[in-house]
């Protein structure tokens, strides 16, 4: 079984985060989404719209996923592949060479970002309605 893992925020989740998960998903066999707590989002000066229970609970329930874990820190990575036994890296190409080192442990593999959706966009234009 070739297992796939990538990390996020995944708030007010849309049609491009479908499209990375989709994607991800179609590189293997099964699917480990790691999703940023909401103590971690305060690292990366994110907020969330939605709590990370929320946020995990929607992500169960796509038909990609297949296990969804809680992402704390940056540094995880490496033990989360090892531990899960990760085959395969996948982050969108936003991150493009960020993760370069984790090739050490498994595939890292960067996706086209889906171009004209992101949650800041949703978030602005809903302050213009
Ligand atoms: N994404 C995408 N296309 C979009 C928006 C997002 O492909 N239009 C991808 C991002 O590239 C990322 C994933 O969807 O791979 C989740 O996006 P975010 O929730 O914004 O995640 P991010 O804040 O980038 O967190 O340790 C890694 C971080 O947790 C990544």
């Amino acid at each position: 079984m070739k297992k796939v893992i990538t990390y996020g925020t995944f708030d007010l989740l849309h049609w491009g985060h479908i499209n990375l998960l989709k994607r991800a998903k179609a590189l293997g066999d099964y699917l480990v989404v790691a999703i940023s707590t909401d103590e971690f989002n305060d690292l990366k000066n994110k907020k969330a719209y939605h709590s990370f229970e929320n946020r995990k609970m929607i992500l169960e329930a796509i038909r990609y996923v297949d296990e969804v874990i809680p992402e704390d820190t940056w540094e995880q990575k490496k033990d989360d592949i090892i531990r899960e036994g990760i085959d395969i890296f996948v982050m969108g190409d936003d991150w493009e060479g960020k993760f370069d080192e984790l090739a050490e442990y498994c595939d890292v593999v960067y996706l086209p970002r889906t171009i004209g959706i992101s949650t800041s966009m949703i978030k602005k234009d809903l302050t213009k309605v």
